[in-house]
């Protein structure tokens, strides 16, 4: 009697799959070619401003559909709306005012992270507050560039 061998071949399988499958845990983004999305730091601050560090203006540059996490820390001004909001955070494209649909956030006080992808359509656009903060609120806005 002989048993069919296939011992050796059905070994190098599981090894191979086991070796895939520990590759896809270690390496999720290599093999399905994703990345985390960038983090944007920014800040709402107390005199209805935006503020980016190292940056003289806030300005966010992005890829068309770009996926990024934009970690926003809001500081109050004078106001707040009457559901706590202390600052918006809006997208607006510049040449129409427009706005961009999924764009459109209400900060609490503290530090709130929105992960989303950038508009597809590539120019400038601007970001307004929409919680009348102060008497600066109407300056609150900052430039935001899609690039191709
Ligand atoms: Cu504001």
């Amino acid at each position: 009697m002989s048993v069919p061998k296939r011992g050796h071949a059905g070994g190098a399988v599981s090894r191979l799959i086991a070796l895939v499958a520990a590759a896809c845990f270690c390496f999720p983004g290599m093999l399905s070619g994703q990345t985390t999305p960038r983090v944007i730091e920014i800040l709402a601050d107390h005199d209805s401003r935006y503020k980016m560090q190292g940056l003289k203006e806030p300005l966010i540059t992005a890829k068309a559909g770009e996926e990024i996490t934009l970690r926003i820390t809001a500081i109050k001004a004078k106001n707040r709306n009457r559901d706590g909001s202390i600052h918006g955070f809006t997208l607006l494209r510049a040449w129409d005012r427009k706005p961009v649909p999924g764009w459109d956030f209400l900060l609490k006080p503290g530090t709130q992270e929105f992960t989303l992808k950038a508009p597809s359509e590539p120019g400038e656009y601007v970001v307004v507050c929409t919680v009348i903060c102060s008497e600066n609120h109407e300056q609150m806005n900052m430039k935001f560039i899609v690039e191709p």
